[in-house]
């Protein structure tokens, strides 16, 4: 269960998540409210913060801050691109800060990008307040659509696309469809053989369960090799984050390493290192997940 409290102390206020299942909470201070509306799915808040410039909260839930919202972002986007040999077809389902979307776009080998996002409001609340994320939305390769994920890859023809990312919230109310192996076989039928799906897949120190349940739906649907990558993201439980890439056929043996080195864009975070030591495991991690 996820809490959430205003605190005073000083000039400032503190805007604090309160994670109860590990006894954990992180908080930042704010110097004011700036937005909120209550769309039909959520309850979407915008605060100005001290350090970290521009903060959404969702259901009580942070879900982004202009100061680090490049490393989540970046982990999303480049790690999976990279890892796929000409990857032309992209699927955004969630990801209406258009964070992702913009790292997409990045990538002059990608002809197509539609993105999926059932709440249109978590958008234009971030063409207000993350305008630096929303500056490609006018690129012509990319199709924003505001309806249901789940729906979308439900319908979606079979074999039809190179790469599918998952930039949900956590799996609590409207993203709780997104991780289930409903959900899962419906993208490996739209994957094409060479496709494949990345997900953003909570912390390895304060989620491992719900970590190994993704994996194992992941393989029980049928894609034959994953990738769980770790990340540092300081607004998310424990600071400590990753996302899962699932392929549909084959190994991850596919690397384009050279293409990330001479990549012709900028990144803070990513970089051909960076992709290699994102799937180094702890002992921990083996221990948890080496098992199945
Ligand atoms: N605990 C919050 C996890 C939220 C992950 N998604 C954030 C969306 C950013 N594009």
């Amino acid at each position: 269960m996820v809490l959430r409290v205003l605190l005073m102390s000083g000039d400032n206020k503190w805007f604090t998540e309160i994670f109860a299942a590990s006894g954990s909470a992180f908080g930042l201070a704010i110097t004011k409210k700036l937005d909120e509306v209550k769309s039909p799915f959520q309850h979407i808040e915008m605060f100005e913060t001290t350090h970290f410039g521009n903060l959404m909260v969702i259901d009580d839930v942070i879900m982004l801050s202009s100061r680090d919202n490049f490393l989540y972002h970046e982990m999303l986007s480049h790690p999976v691109l990279f890892s796929h040999d000409k990857p032309k077809n992209v699927v955004i389902i969630g990801g209406g800060d258009c964070g992702t979307l913009r790292e997409v776009l990045k990538h002059t080998d990608v002809e197509t990008v539609t993105q999926i996002d059932i709440d249109e409001q978590v958008t234009r609340m971030s063409e207000k307040y993350f305008p630096e994320l929303c500056a490609s939305n006018n690129d012509p390769r990319a199709t924003l659509k505001f309806d249901d994920g789940i729906k979308y890859m439900r319908e979606a023809a079979a074999e039809s696309i190179d790469v599918i990312i998952v930039d949900s919230t956590d799996p609590i109310g409207p993203g709780e469809g997104l991780f289930n192996r409903a959900f899962y076989d419906s993208c490996r039928k739209a994957l094409k053989p060479n496709g494949i799906l990345v997900q953003q897949s909570e912390s390895p120190l304060i989620h491992m369960p719900l970590l190994k349940d993704m994996r194992d739906a992941m393989t029980d649907v049928g894609f034959s090799a994953l990738q769980t990558l770790l990340f540092p993201q300081m607004v998310y439980p424990s600071g400590w984050w990753t996302c899962t890439l699932a392929r549909k056929e084959g190994q991850f043996t596919g690397f384009r390493e050279s293409d990330a080195e001479q990549a012709n864009f900028n990144t803070e975070y990513y970089n051909v290192e960076v992709h290699k030591a994102a799937s180094a495991w702890p002992n921990f991690m083996k221990k948890a997940l080496n098992s199945k």
